[in-house]
């Protein structure tokens, strides 16, 4: 509407006397983009489960923001990737670590907020119920979780490791890793990770180190086994193989963590290398949290990069 307004004064004023007529937005260097406005407005009518469908259905094929409806028919704002290996790749979550020295305290959502107590195993955390958090937008400056995380039946997903407080429209060049499987194995956990992890669940002292859930092989959209790699310390990273997402491992004190994303682990100090978990870590006070023992020393420390970028989760 507002466009053909403009357009409409413009054939009758000059274009000086239109400046002069413009609010201050359209006077400054931030002009409202009304193509895009209106682009946006059109992508909110859409009614689709995922960014497979707003693809397939509506045949969109950019990078952006689009609203989702669940099976229960709430509608939701998320990220959609829709250029990567044929794209449809929707945004269900993201894990951040707002305080790598506070060990399952406040922003550890993935985890615990609540301290690293025994009595506190965690059966029911985010990783398998129906709680969702953040905003897509802010999926590199807060944890998010959206209904996909539950509403969506999928087959693949992929991971981006984003600096934090990136804005949205640079995640992609900016991320210091990407990663897709290719294999469909989401299928053989009922479709997504909310599934998943009823069938493994992060809790603690639920098994050994050998008790692991599912290793699935990526493919690398950006980097590669070397650089994911050179994100851990020199002897930590002999304690994994990475070109893998593996879900559910167990560290050598029973402790439960949810994904160790890019590596397949070897050994049993997963608490360096991966991320989210049960809430507690008996090994000491200084593990417990989002990214639990990335700040451990003695070689053992995940790279300032990969403590400071957020693990973005999508579905195909
Ligand atoms: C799950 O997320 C909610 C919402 O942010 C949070 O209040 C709760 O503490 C989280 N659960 C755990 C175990 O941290
Ligand atoms: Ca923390
Ligand atoms: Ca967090
Ligand atoms: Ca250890």
């Amino acid at each position: 509407m507002l466009l053909h307004l403009f357009l409409f004064v413009g054939v009758l004023v000059t274009s000086e006397e239109l400046e002069s007529l413009a609010p201050a937005s359209l006077q400054t260097g931030t002009r409202t983009n009304f193509e895009n406005l209106q682009k946006l407005s059109d992508r909110s009518r859409y009614v689709a489960k995922s960014c497979k469908e707003i693809q397939n259905i509506y045949g969109e094929q950019e990078d952006g923001l689009y609203y989702l409806t669940t099976a229960n028919g709430m509608r939701y704002q998320t990220f959609c990737d829709m250029t990567t290996a044929g794209g449809g790749w929707t945004l269900v979550a993201s894990v951040h670590e707002n305080a790598i020295r506070g060990k399952c305290t406040v922003g550890d959502r993935w985890s615990s907020q609540q301290g690293n107590y025994g009595h506190f195993p965690d059966g029911d955390g985010n990783w398998s119920n129906r709680n969702t958090f953040g905003v897509a937008e802010s999926a590199t400056s807060d944890d998010f979780k959206n209904p996909g995380y539950y509403d969506i039946i999928a087959e693949n997903m992929a991971v981006w490791h984003v600096p934090n407080n990136f804005p949205l429209e640079h995640w992609k060049l900016g991320a210091i890793l990407r990663y897709h499987t290719n294999n469909g194995f989401l299928s053989l956990y009922r479709g997504n990770l909310f599934n998943l992890f009823k069938q493994f669940p992060v809790r603690y002292n639920i098994g050994s180190c050998s008790q692991r859930g599912p290793s699935v092989p990526i493919v690398y959209d950006h980097g590669n086994k070397e650089s994911t790699k050179t994100f851990y310390g020199p002897i930590i990273r002999t304690e994994f193989e990475p070109g893998f997402i593996t879900f559910r491992a167990i560290n050598n004190e029973q402790a439960a963590m949810a994904i160790c994303s890019g590596v397949k682990p070897t050994g049993c100090n997963t608490e360096h290398y991966c991320i989210g978990g049960g809430g507690f870590f008996p090994e000491s006070h200084l593990q417990c949290g989002d990214f639990p023992g990335f700040d451990w020393g003695h070689g053992a420390s995940a790279s300032k990069e990969m403590i400071e970028s957020a693990v973005l989760m999508f579905y195909r």
